[in-house]
């Protein structure tokens, strides 16, 4: 924690009266999380300031709020956090550039940087103990409501596969003990995240039932988009089911390959051993060690991409690295 860079940012909260957070695009439980509980913050701790979330939203983490729809000319004075997104092209409110002042809170490895402060953190496994590392520096100023602690206890859950993932520490714990301390009801959301609609249950029997592996152990689905029509699920959701391929032995790798919008090719990789996010940027992507992403764009370059991954998987079964 670099208690320097949140002071300073801190002091630039201080100044504005109009701060507007904008998470990434396709958003995922983390960056709508830290969104609506830095936003939660600033509301109650600033009842006079005008504090906006901008971006998508997805029915996943529905439950936890709304986004906020505002005019450009909003954006003229105001500090602008983009939090949660490692470059520039992927923050979900592209009007982020027209802002006074603008901050960049992350985790992701820093690959692009951008903005006046950039505050990036790898160490904590999700972008919502960023934040909380924020409000506890500074908990004599900061007030948050118990729809903050949701936001952020979802977007930590979520990003840590529920606090398996490697990067949560000690620190991960004290910071979520005291969201309990506050009152939080954690059955209440993990009611909500483990509610599926069924037709996203078949679409997970079409993964379990689909999947195939490469010759060294690289575990992967291809997913189209008349496979998302036929079982109605949506491209976020049918991507959500990644992991149920980190289940086999002999796979320490595992993707998900999806035609996205205009059947743009795009992959999530995973890992529970070699490092793979060299490998994601070369092909257009990047993220952490054990989980990140690639834009590929067709699906030659995914077949292209699967050789790379097989090589690196047996890679690591000779080496052990
Ligand atoms: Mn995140």
């Amino acid at each position: 924690m670099d208690k320097k860079i949140l002071t300073e940012i801190h002091q630039k909260i201080k100044e504005y009266q109009t701060i507007i957070i904008t998470p990434h695009a396709r958003p995922d439980g983390d960056c709508v999380g830290t969104a609506f509980g830095l936003r939660d913050i600033l509301k109650t701790t600033y009842p006079d300031k005008a504090v906006y979330a901008v971006g998508e939203e997805t029915a996943y983490v529905k439950f936890l709020g709304d986004m906020d729809q505002i005019e450009d000319d909003v954006f003229k004075e105001a500090l602008v956090i983009a939090v949660d997104t490692g470059n520039e092209e992927r923050i979900a409110d592209q009007r982020f550039n027209t802002g006074d002042f603008l901050i960049k809170i992350d985790h992701h490895i820093n690959v692009s940087p951008y903005g006046d402060i950039e505050y990036v953190d790898t160490s904590r496994p999700a972008a919502a103990l960023i934040i909380l590392d924020l409000f506890f520096l500074f908990e004599d100023e900061y007030k948050m409501t118990i729809d903050g602690a949701k936001a952020l206890f979802t977007g930590t859950l979520t990003d840590t596969g529920r606090f398996k993932y490697p990067g949560v520490d000690g620190d991960t714990f004290r910071h979520i003990a005291r969201l309990y301390d506050m009152g939080l009801n954690p059955q209440e959301i993990y009611r909500e995240l483990d509610t599926k609609s069924e037709a996203l249950v078949r679409f997970k029997g079409y993964v379990l039932l689909n999947y195939q592996k490469t010759p060294n152990g690289v575990a992967y689905v291809k997913i189209t988009e008349e496979l998302i029509t036929t079982y109605n699920v949506s491209i976020e959701d049918a991507s959500s089911m990644v992991n149920e391929l980190s289940v086999f032995e002999d796979c320490p790798i595992w993707v998900l390959l999806a035609e996205y919008e205009e059947k743009i090719v795009r992959a999530r990789i995973r890992s529970k051993g070699p490092a793979i996010n060299e490998i994601a940027n070369q092909f257009d992507g990047g993220g952490h060690a054990l989980a990140s992403g690639s834009n590929l764009g067709t699906w030659e370059r995914a077949e292209a991409l699967l050789e790379v991954l097989d090589e690196r998987a047996k890679r690591y079964k000779e080496t052990g690295e």
